[in-house]
Order: C-alpha cells, then structure tokens, then sequence
C-alpha cells in the first residue's frame, strides 16, 4: 500500500473509531414531549436504593411519589396473633396426606392440605390496608407548584439512565424552567432541582396516607413524622431546602417567593430492623439526622458529581452495541410503537437491557431492602399482590441480571435478606413438616412469613428456600469469594438441602418424590412436581460443590449425594414432552404462564444441549407447546429459555414481545405481557421481575457458562448481525467482552480475576485458555479451534 493509501485507511479507520465512540458517548434516553398523567404507565422511576421515586414532570405541579423498601403494613404489630403463618403442629396431617396421594384420593389430599398445611392468615382490619401479611407501602407524594405565565412550549421529560438523571425542560411566557432529578445512594438523599429564569413562586406540599404524627419546619428544613394505622410502623421523612428565594411555612404548605432556583435534598427512614422477630426499632431519626448532617456541607453540584461516580461505576461496566439505532429523534412511546410495528431500532434493545441494569443500581444496594415485585416503585397502600417478595419466579427473577451483568454488590440486599428469614423458615419447615432445615413458600412479606400461602393452589412452595439458595451460590460461582461461600452461603445453602434431604420420601419403587408438591400454581396437588425435584437436586448440587471447594462436611456432603443421585429422575412423555408431573399427564395444549418444570433448563443448569440434549430435546418440546405468549415475567423467562437452547431467534422474538407497547392496567393472568410507555413491564399489572428477566435472558444470548464452559455467543438472533459487549461477567469471576460482524464471533477478550484455565467454545469449537490474574487476554475467532 502507498503512503497516501496508508494514510486514508488510517483516517478512515480513526474516524470509525471516533464514530463508534461517540455512538457509545451518546446517553440512553426514554424522552417524551408530553408531562406525564399516569403512575404506573408514564411517570419515570428514579431511586437510591432505598428510595423509589416517580416524577411527572406536569409543568403547573410537580408530583414526586416515593416510597422506602421498609415501609410495611401487617405483622405482629398489626395483629398480635401473627405467628409468620405457622400452624403449629400442622405436620401431623403429613402421614394423612402422603397416604391419601398415594391411594389415588387427590380430591381428599387437597381438601386436607388445603385445610390444615395452609398458613393462618388474619383478616383485614377496618381502616387498614391488608390483611396481617401485610403490603409494601407508598410513604406519599410531595408536590411542587411552579408560578409561570402563558402556555407551556418546548416541553420535553426524560431519563437519562445513562447518567441516572431525570430531566423536564418547558418554556412559559419568557421563561424558562427546568427540573432534575436523581437519586444518591452514597449520600442516601433523593435530589430534585427546580430553576426559573425569573423568580418564581414555589409551592410545597406532602400529601401522605399515613398518619400525621408530626410535622415541622426549621430553618431550611421539613420534617413529617408519621405511621402506619395497622402495626403503627413509625417512620419521619425530610428534606432540605436550598433556595435564593424566601422561604415560609404555614398550614403544612411552605411557600418559597422570588426564587430562581429551588433544591429539595430528601430522605427517609422507618423503625424497621431486618430482624426476627421483632422487626422493629432501628433509630429512624437518629438515622435522619446522620444523613441530614453528613449532607449538610454537600450542594446539589456536590451531591451530583458524587452519584456520578458511584453509579458510571457500575453502570459502565457493561456497554452493548447491537448496531445503529435508528430511531432515536421519536419519543420513546412512539419509538416502541414503531419498532413493535416492525421498524428495526436495535438502540431500542440496546436501552431496554440497560433499562433493567439501571433500574436494578437504582433499587438495590447493599444495605436496602431487596427489590420486590414492583422494585423500590409503589403509589399505593394495597399494591398488588401485597408488592411483596413472591419466591416461585419472581423475586428469583428480579436478581437474574445482577452477577451476568456485573452488577454483583446489587445481588447483596437478596443475600442479606434470605439470611434474615432462615430463622423463621426453620419454624415453619418444623411446624408443617417435621423437618430440619429452612423453607419459604410462594409469599414472603418483610416480617417472616415463612409458611404456605393461605390457599394450597397458589400458596405451597416449600421450594423457594431451596431457589433463594441458588442464588447464594451463583454469587461465589461468579466472584470465586471464599470467606462469603464458608460464612454466609455455605450454612444457609447446607440448611436448605437438610429440608429436602428430610422431605423427599420414597415412591416404594426406589426413587425419591416431593410429596405433596404442586407445580406453581397449576396442576392440582401431586406427588413428584417435576420443578420440586430439580429445585432438590440443585441445591444438593450446589451444597455438595460447595462443601468441596471449602473441604468441610465430606459425610454430610456423601449423604445429601446419595439422595440426590435417589431423585426420580426426569421423564419424558408420550408427546415427547418433559414431564410437568411424574405422571404423563401434560396438556399439549397448556399455556399456562409457569413454565416451572423447565427450571433445570433455566435457571438451573441439570439440563444442557451439551451435557444432556435428550433431556434439553424434551424441554424444547415443552416449550414450544406453551406458546410465545403470556405475562410480562412469563415471556421474559421464554427468553432466557430459548438463549440456553441456543435459538437466538426464538429469543429475540420473546424480547420484542417483551416491549410490546402495552397500556392495559388490570390483571391478565395469561396473556397480556408487554411494557407501558415509561418502559415498564407490565404483567399486566406493572411488575419489575419482566424488566429484569429480559436483561437477564439478552445476556444469556451472548454469554453463558452454567455449565462450566464458557460460551461465546451461543443464541445471537439474526437482527444482530453485528455488535459488541463489553463487560458482561462469566462465572469463575471472567469479565467478557465479545465482538462480532455478519453474524459470527470476530474477537473475544477474557479478564480473569484469578489465575486458572477456562474452556471456551464458540459453536462447535472448544478451546482451553490459560488465563493469568489481571491480564486481559483477546483471541480472534479463527485462533479457536
Ligand atoms: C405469581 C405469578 C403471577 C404474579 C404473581 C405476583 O403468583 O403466578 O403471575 O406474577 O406471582
């Protein structure tokens, strides 16, 4: 090549570059050119973790609605008779129940189990919200009056999820006004700004549902105390206020006149402790006060270029690029529209997986709440299904994206929270079963609620300990963490295997069964729920790799083996589907949203192309018998299903569904999943677990490493020709990144956190690499062999 060929290539090259970079420079963006009307469909989310905030950017009144991961109704506090659903001695229809499966009397096992292994439950008290499981609940709205004249122009309302920062811009006569938003976790403060170009009258108001224990103004400070009516939670919610205008306070409403610029720097706390049994009496004002002090020397300018910091740490750890986006000038409701309709926009893909990353480090961090099925995000009093942590899917799949993600410290709230319960869930697998060991059950609230439901269809799940366990060991498969492997997971994952080592009992054929057991809400009360037995053998699984990497418990670990290796195993049926049930019962023509017996597809890992493709055949059988409808969650988990049978077109199809432009808001049990305008997943109604899965399951598309063998683009959809990840995590603590061009692998770069040899395989190549501590290793596609 000459040298003025030479040169214009490397022109060309750099300007690419450039062009690359600036594409990725470029924030992610939901806008919109109208205010928002509706909460759960418009309205934008923003959090610190322990704060869920909706702004609506309404230009005559802001409506800032919040709420804190802690704030729960029900309780001990709220019925004296709240005994975390435990009846006790309740086991002693065990014997009776087994035996009345095993003659066949269904019909009189459920009526029994119904009766008697139920958890007790007390009914709603006048005036409250729930009943004494309880209900996450909203702390209130504040409401912002902003003084203009003339109609509004130029409005614009958007979440910049790249910077997590909310924004609305509008103009107004000869002023202009802007608004922005965002949470702070380092600070725990939630920041609101509020500029005029002239001086402006701001009205401030906090409307709340609870009571009204207190309420002052000092200085440049508001402060409501208040509590819930059922269990008398106390809580105290505060904000600063920065201002050039003239603040005064009367009758509940403070007035600011002549201002230009007004910042709100909130926070709230509850006197609730993750503690059993109480629950209660963490120093909720002390706590207030501690981050009313430590941000007192902090302006809004400080305060931003500190969550800044803390969130590009973890939010540019994974940057996706699945190509140009084409249509970023539309408003994102219209945008969703357009690409549902069929218009290519993969930057609209691109925003939705890092929509469900954002709203993950904006809802989950260490030391809050864990996320529950709505996040840290809820208006109401009586939000469904209680907004509470529902363990036969959902909560499970709220955390899916955290360690793929690298998102890690974001998995801790769960972790932290599952370690909490294992008290009470010991009560509860001793009352119903006579076990040793620790269950949890289809609904769990803030205060224990270990048992069943109050309704055997819905309410038997004793296999959520066992699925929240799984979760503590992906958290050491991905950062190889021994000292949190041998002191927070390892007892809790060896408590969850005892409950199964005690519970399954032998079919008088030599295998062992779950009984009773009920695939997830549908089916009927059975002996042998395919997803029981693959919740047992993942937790015996993991519980034995675990006890093998810390040398500990070789007998124990021999015992729960040999018990593992007793569990029926996985049947296949005559439409040669995977069996749902141990009988061959399974309806072809089934939609139902649970897809339970394909766990050891995804998320567990018994079942692989690689490693057991009968199996993994069956399960494709299933699968495709189900359809590619359903809720929100239930399509996410489709995803995520075919991403593991390695059809990325499959998978694609599912995550557009995914974002199918929805608004209806009632419940659908089957079929009306999708996502609102503000992105959202609706189930219908909105539920986070859908937003979550749909990260989770495009990351699976390009990376996995369930089995052990990592594995490069295994379901990448045609509409992906080209692209790149950076970031995405591999267990064994490997940071991958992957690009590509006209559909097949061109480079990889393995950043291994430890020194080890890793088997990677791109299709049908298999290939080992040695890779040393720190140092990132790029080998091109045709280096694999
Ligand atoms: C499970 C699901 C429902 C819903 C609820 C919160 O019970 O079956 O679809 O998501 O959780």
């Amino acid at each position: 090549m000459n040298i003025c060929l030479t040169r214009l290539f490397t022109v060309l090259c750099l300007l690419s570059l450039t062009d690359r970079v600036l594409a990725q420079k470029e924030p992610l963006r939901l806008w919109y050119n109208s205010p928002a009307k509706d909460w759960m469909t418009e309205a934008l989310p923003i959090g610190n973790g322990h704060i869920g905030a909706m702004f609506f950017g309404d230009p005559d009144e802001e409506r800032i609605q919040f709420s804190e991961g802690s704030l729960w109704a029900g309780g001990k506090n709220a019925n004296a008779e709240y005994n975390f659903g435990i009846k006790e001695g309740a086991y002693q229809y065990l014997p009776k129940v087994r035996e009345l499966l095993a003659a066949g009397k269904t019909e009189e096992a459920h009526k029994l189990a119904n009766k008697e292994m139920t958890g007790a439950i007390h009914e709603k008290k006048e005036n409250t919200p729930s009943s004494d499981f309880g209900a996450q609940q909203t702390a209130g709205d504040l409401f912002v009056k902003v003084s203009h004249t003339g109609p509004i122009k130029k409005f614009h309302r958007e979440l910049n999820i790249s910077d997590a920062v909310g924004k609305v811009t509008y103009e107004a006569g000869t002023g202009k006004f802007t608004r922005t938003f965002f949470g702070n976790y380092p600070s725990k403060v939630m920041v609101y700004k509020f500029t005029s170009t002239a001086p402006e009258t701001y009205t401030i108001r906090f409307v709340s549902p609870h009571q009204k224990d207190y309420e002052q103004f000092t200085k440049n400070q508001y402060t409501f105390g208040g509590s819930l009516k059922d269990n008398h939670q106390e809580f105290e919610t505060t904000y600063r206020i920065d201002t050039d205008g003239k603040p005064g306070f009367n009758d509940g409403i403070l007035t600011i006149t002549g201002a230009k610029k007004v910042t709100l720097i909130h926070t709230i706390a509850t006197d609730y402790l993750m503690q059993f049994p109480a629950y209660k009496g963490n120093d909720y004002k002390k706590a207030n006060k501690t981050v009313m002090a430590a941000a007192a020397g902090k302006t809004f300018e400080k305060l931003l270029a500190e969550q800044q910091k803390d969130y590009h740490n973890l939010f540019n750890r994974v940057s996706l690029s699945l190509g140009k986006p084409a249509l970023k000038s539309i408003p994102t409701d219209q945008r969703q529209k357009a690409y549902y309709a069929g218009q290519a926009d993969s930057g609209l893909e691109e925003l939705y997986f890092q929509y469900g990353r954002y709203l993950m480090i904006s809802s989950t961090r260490p030391g809050t709440m864990p996320m529950s099925l709505q996040g840290k995000w809820n208006d109401s009093t009586n939000p469904p299904w209680a907004n509470d942590y529902h363990t036969n899917i959902n909560v499970q799949m709220l955390y899916w994206p955290a360690e793929v993600t690298n998102l890690s410290e974001c998995h801790l709230p769960l972790i932290d929270f599952t370690k909490s319960i294992v008290e009470p869930g010991k009560l509860a697998a001793k009352e119903f079963f006579d076990t040793r060991g620790w269950i949890v059950n289809t609904m769990l609230n803030a205060y224990g609620y270990t048992a069943p439901g109050w309704d055997f269809p819905w309410g038997f799940f004793p296999g959520g300990a066992a699925w929240l366990s799984q979760h503590l060991w992906e958290h050491y498969a991905f950062t190889g963490d021994k000292t949190y492997l041998k002191n927070t997971a390892y007892p809790i994952m060896k408590e969850a295997s005892l409950f199964w080592m005690d519970y399954l009992t032998d079919d008088g054929k030599g295998n062992l069964v779950s009984a009773p057991s009920y695939s997830p809400e549908q089916g009927g009360i059975s002996t042998g729920a395919t997803m029981d037995h693959e919740i047992a053998w993942d937790i015996l699984t993991n519980t034995i790799d675990a006890a093998a990497v810390l040398g500990t418990d070789a007998d124990f670990a021999q015992k729960a083996k040999t018990i593992r290796d007793k569990i029926l195993p996985l049947q296949i049926g005559k439409w040669k589907q995977l069996q749902e049930w141990r009988e061959d019962v399974d309806d072809s023509t089934n939609k139902h949203r649970h897809v339970s017996h394909l766990f050891a597809l995804h998320p567990g890992k018994q079942i692989s192309l690689t490693q057991t493709p009968t199996e993994a055949q069956a399960a494709k059988v299933s699968l495709n018998a189900r359809g590619d409808d359903g809720t929100g969650w239930s399509l996410a988990w489709k995803v995520n299903f075919w991403a593991r049978l390695q059809d990325g077109n499959r998978a694609h199809k599912l995550f557009k569904s995914v974002m199918r432009p929805v608004s209806n808001k009632g419940t659908n049990m089957s079929d009306g999943g999708g996502s609102y305008a503000n992105l959202l997943c609706a189930h219908p109604p909105f539920q986070l677990d859908g937003n979550m899965g749909s990260t989770a399951g495009v990351a699976e598309m390009l990376l996995q490493s369930q089995t052990g063998v990592i594995e490069l683009l295994p379901a990448l959809p045609e509409a992906w020709p080209t692209g790149q990840v950076k970031g995405l995590k591999a267990r064994g603590n490997v940071t991958v990144d992957e690009t590509w061009e006209a559909g097949k692998l061109s480079t990889v770069t393995l950043l291994s956190q430890t020194t080890q040899e890793k088997t990677i395989q791109y299709g049908s190549k298999i290939t080992k690499v040695s890779l040393v501590k720190g140092q990132a290793k790029t080998l091109k596609a045709e280096d694999l062999n």
